[in-house]
């Protein structure tokens, strides 16, 4: 399956605007540790190791962003798999990953809220360096229904009363967190994408 993302930087009336009639499903804290090599080659690659509460995480694009910046992206969990796909050695992942190079690139503590509204899921995320997102999310099978799920989002969202725009870039907690922290890593990768033309930050 493929997730269709979008995120809004929202004030408090939106947010309640959001969620309001949606089914409030849980509150879940996230740790997330962020994996790359020396010059950052995952990241400017839009791949993205994570490890989430423990547990290793591969996010993979799976399609454009489009000019609306909806993001489009599959995740391999199973840790065999994520050690095949960056051609680490198997065995301990941690092991392999030390032995590679790999290092953390942002640490990022969030509290997200979870809710339901017809087929959307809405997350609203909190982090412990007071950045703030909301995200509409719908999953489709691969390779399928992306561009339909992303006029979905875009038309459940304007409905709601949040403003949708074309080349309106929002930066999710890790760009954030780089811009805040390490800005030359954020230039360096943000600097990479631009020269590929693939972003709009
Ligand atoms: C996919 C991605 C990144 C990885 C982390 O994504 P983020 O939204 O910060 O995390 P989170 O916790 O919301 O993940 P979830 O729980 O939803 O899986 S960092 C950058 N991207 C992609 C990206 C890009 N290539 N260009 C622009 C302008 N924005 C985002």
């Amino acid at each position: 399956m493929v997730e269709v993302e979008k995120k809004f930087l929202l004030n408090e009336k939106e947010t309640e605007k959001l969620v309001d009639g949606a089914e409030f499903l849980k509150e879940v804290r996230l740790e997330d540790a962020y994996y790359d090599l020396p010059g950052f080659p995952l990241i400017k690659h839009d791949r993205y190791l994570r490890s989430r509460n423990g547990k290793f995480e591969l996010k993979l694009l799976a399609g454009d962003r489009g000019e609306f910046n909806v993001n489009v992206y599959e995740e391999v969990e199973d840790e065999t798999e994520i050690q095949s796909k960056l051609s680490l050695g198997d065995g301990n992942m941690m092991a392999s990953l030390e032995k590679a190079g790999y290092f953390v690139v942002a640490h990022i503590k969030s509290v997200r809220r979870k809710y339901k509204k017809g087929e959307f899921s809405i997350d609203l995320d909190t982090t412990d360096f007071g950045y703030n997102l909301a995200e509409i999310e719908l999953m489709v099978p691969s390779g399928e229904g992306v561009n339909e799920a992303t006029e979905k989002i875009l038309k459940f969202a304007t409905e709601t009363g949040v403003k949708v725009a074309p080349g309106i870039g929002v930066r999710g907690k890790l760009l954030e967190f780089l811009y805040r922290d390490k800005p030359d890593v954020y230039k360096e990768i943000v600097e990479f994408w631009r020269s590929a033309g693939s972003t709009k930050l």
